[in-house]
């Protein structure tokens, strides 16, 4: 079955008990027993509920994967992964990554005794040379928030399969329509289901995904002793959401690229990071590994952040919001929002700066978001005249 028959279909059976065409919200925390030890498959919500188990099968057949796992959020998800680890095991990431997830490395599982290595991910032999003998997990997010960096999945996935290294990607920003790491040698692929998947900006959620029978034992362990679990309506939305995924990219992407040559060509602007765009350094990689180029761009304008400041504070249908991947389009300044919590050096290292702009593209008419982005670079320079063009 293609892509977007499974995503409506896959797990999505009509309900055993009553025929419902739609999964029913299986809103209990716990399940009767016929008798003792004798159940239909559930005993308790946090080990398992059947809203929930449709969904993981379908998110793990969207990504080509065996099992599904899924969680309260995209740190959930994450921080579970990382429970396969023990204190002295070592992690080489990339080094742009969602800032949460930055701070989720040191100021959480840092303080286990696990060693986070930051390298340039663009690069696969950076992996190769921060690896020891103590390295358990290679860890990357491409494209990568919010730079829109690539990694090339393929030959660090070599790499750590040659050093017995898992490797896990977060796969939020290009979904699994348009990109699919365990086809490209991933252990484990990561996602925000708050994003792309349920694509509504109503849920927060959060998937894991394998091949392995052995590591899906044991995240489905640490799913289960450490809790992180979404509940049965959050898990009903992200299935509601699933089944529009691939459509919505689609039109994600069509946006997007328009959007990106509008911003390449337009005087206000330095640079625009977008992987379908030629210039983007990467670009070749992006039509290797990815299927299409997503919804995601960033751009530098000229001047510093009260420039910036003035452009988010400006347009009317793009939202000033923290998040991504829905409907809606989104506009945010990563240095004070998404990665505000990013160390300074560490992102003047990447060039996370005062003057870079996130767009999240959503699926309203290109014309209007390309009206509004206008009128706000327009007014971008001026003081007072952003406030005017809101009211
Ligand atoms: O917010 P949550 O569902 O926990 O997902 C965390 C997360 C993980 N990975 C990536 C690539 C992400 O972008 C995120 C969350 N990102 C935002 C909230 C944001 O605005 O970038």
């Amino acid at each position: 079955m293609e892509f977007e028959t499974r995503a409506i279909h896959m797990g999505q059976e009509a309900d055993p008990t009553t025929g419902a065409t739609i999964t029913p919200i299986y809103q209990t925390s716990t399940f009767t027993q016929e008798g003792l030890g004798k159940h239909k498959g559930y005993d308790y919500s946090r080990s398992g509920n059947p809203t929930r188990t449709v969904l993981e099968t379908a998110l793990a057949s969207l990504e080509n994967g065996k099992h599904g796992l899924c969680f309260a959020s995209g740190l959930a998800a994450t921080s579970t992964v990382l429970c396969l680890l023990k204190s002295g095991d070592e992690v080489v990431t990339g080094n742009d990554l969602y800032g949460g997830t930055v701070r989720l490395f040191n100021k959480v599982f840092s303080n286990f005794g696990i060693k986070f290595t930051y390298v340039d991910g663009t690069d696969p032999k950076n992996f190769e040379k921060e690896i020891t003998g103590k390295t358990k997990l290679i860890w990357l997010e491409t494209p990568t928030n919010p730079l829109l960096r690539l990694s090339d999945i393929k030959a660090i996935s070599q790499i750590a399969k040659s050093k017995n290294v898992m490797m896990a990607v977060d796969n939020t920003f290009a979904s699994p329509y348009f990109q699919k790491p365990l086809d490209l040698g991933a252990d484990i692929v990561v996602h925000s289901t708050t994003k792309y998947i349920n694509g509504h900006s109503d849920v927060i959620g959060g998937a894991a995904i394998t091949n392995s029978e052995e590591l899906y034992k044991q995240i489905k362990f640490y799913q289960n002793a450490v809790g992180a679990v979404p509940g049965a309506f959050d898990s009903w939305l992200v299935l509601r959401g699933v089944k529009t995924l691939g459509i919505r990219m689609r039109k994600h992407e069509e946006n997007a690229l328009k959007i990106a040559a509008f911003l390449e060509g337009h005087k206000k602007i330095k640079r625009v990071n977008y992987p379908g765009l030629k210039s983007h350094p990467q670009h070749e990689l992006a039509k290797k590994q990815m299927s299409g180029f997503g919804g995601m761009i960033s751009f530098e304008v000229h001047g510093g952040k009260e420039d910036a400041k003035h452009i988010v504070e400006s347009t009317k249908l793009f939202a000033l919001a923290e998040s991504l991947g829905g409907v809606e389009s989104l506009i945010g300044h990563p240095v004070t929002m998404t990665h505000a919590e990013v160390p300074q050096e560490h992102k003047d290292k990447l060039g996370i700066s005062d003057n870079l702009i996130r767009l999240s593209i959503g699926i309203e008419d290109v014309n209007d978001l390309i009206k509004d982005l206008d009128q706000a670079l327009g007014v971008s320079n001026v003081r007072g005249k952003a406030l005017e063009a809101r009211c």
